[in-house]
């Protein structure tokens, strides 16, 4: 679906599949869980979601003869920290947006994890005191303005890599791999689950997982606390998608899951169930989730087991989208363990 698109690798190749035996077995068994594990994909700066994304929007800075990267985020962003690797390795300047997105204190909370690596990288950083919000920010358009009047030629990205018009084109490249996968293994994923907030992940997992008419089988767990707001910036972008990669067939609003009910209390702050999700995971399989993106789909994939959503023998792959630099800065949770 994507041969007709220029790819500018930033990642190792396929990402490994594994199973993770001894959370199945925790929930009763019934269902056999697995892990693609996005979260290793890449030796930039710890890998993540927003990779797949930026290597089909690199070529088009490359060919915007652009010098400076500029994108926006919450101060734990992972995508800002993901973009300022990738303007690392392309010999680029990058320019952050960072908003307090996150309802969240803690005393090192813009000291440590991503805010601190993208300063490492050499990212030049705004702190903006702005909420949530998964729109086009004005800040991130001011500092697009900034970037030209000081003499520089920005490439705007905006937040998650989302709203851009090759934004979805990564995750189509996700399903295809996984149906590579699935020959291999000999056998198909019943469910995919996956964490939803700016969007484009899902979106191009329900374009290319639409392609052999199982659109409707990506669970996306929304942690963004703005359900209806993420909802619509899924559909927009999976139309796009859709339409650019000519998939042949409209996205309706039956291809799309997104399950509520997992954010709370809000954005960025882990609730107690979160918690539980993520010392779960780690105690039984010794995989890290953190309390933004993963510990909430985390949260929603076990407590969907454990209601029998999933038919016993069910398949189903959860998607790792990385984000576990952010867990240094949740220091007053995790801190004793
Ligand atoms: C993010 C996003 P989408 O934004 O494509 O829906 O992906 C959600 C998601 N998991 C899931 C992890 C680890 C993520 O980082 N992160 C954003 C960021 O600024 O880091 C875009 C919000």
């Amino acid at each position: 679906m994507l041969d007709r698109f220029e790819r500018y690798p930033l990642t190792f190749g396929p990402t490994p599949i594994e199973r993770l035996d001894r959370l199945s077995a925790h929930l009763g068994g019934a269902v056999q869980i697995y892990a693609k594990r996005e979260d290793c994909n890449s030796g930039l700066a710890f890998g993540g979601n927003k990779l797949r994304k930026l290597e089909y929007i690199v070529p088009d800075a490359i060919a915007s003869g652009a010098d400076t990267l500029v994108t926006i985020g919450g101060i734990q962003s992972n995508h800002t920290r993901l973009v300022a690797a990738t303007a690392a390795r392309l010999g680029m300047k990058c320019r952050l947006v960072q908003e307090h997105w996150a309802p969240f204190e803690d005393p090192v909370y813009d000291r440590v994890g991503n805010i601190m690596l993208s300063r490492l990288m050499g990212a030049d950083i705004e702190l903006v005191d702005e909420g949530f919000d998964i729109g086009i920010r004005e800040s991130w358009e001011r500092a697009i303005e900034d970037v030209k009047a000081k003499g520089g030629k920005p490439y705007p990205i905006p937040a998650g890599a989302s709203v851009h018009k090759y934004g979805g084109l990564g995750f189509v490249g996700f399903a295809e791999e996984v149906r590579a996968q699935e020959a291999e293994l000999g056998f198909p994923f019943d469910y995919v689950v996956v964490c939803t907030v700016t969007g484009s992940t899902h979106a191009g997992m329900l374009v290319g997982f639409a392609k052999d008419g199982r659109a409707d089988r990506v669970i996306g767990i929304d942690a963004s606390a703005t359900l209806e707001q993420t909802r619509a910036q899924v559909m927009d972008i999976a139309r796009n998608t859709a339409d650019l990669v000519g998939l042949g067939r409209d996205i309706t609003d039956e291809d799309l899951v997104l399950m509520s009910g997992y954010a709370h209390p809000a954005y960025g702050v882990p609730s107690e169930e979160t918690n539980e999700a993520i010392r779960l995971v780690a105690q039984l399989e010794g995989m890290m989730t953190d309390p933004v993106y993963e510990g909430k789909s985390m949260q929603g994939l076990i407590d969907l087991v454990q209601k029998g959503t999933f038919p016993a023998g069910s398949r189903i792959l959860y998607a790792h989208l990385g984000g576990v630099p952010a867990i240094n800065a949740y220091s007053s949770i995790y801190g004793g363990g």
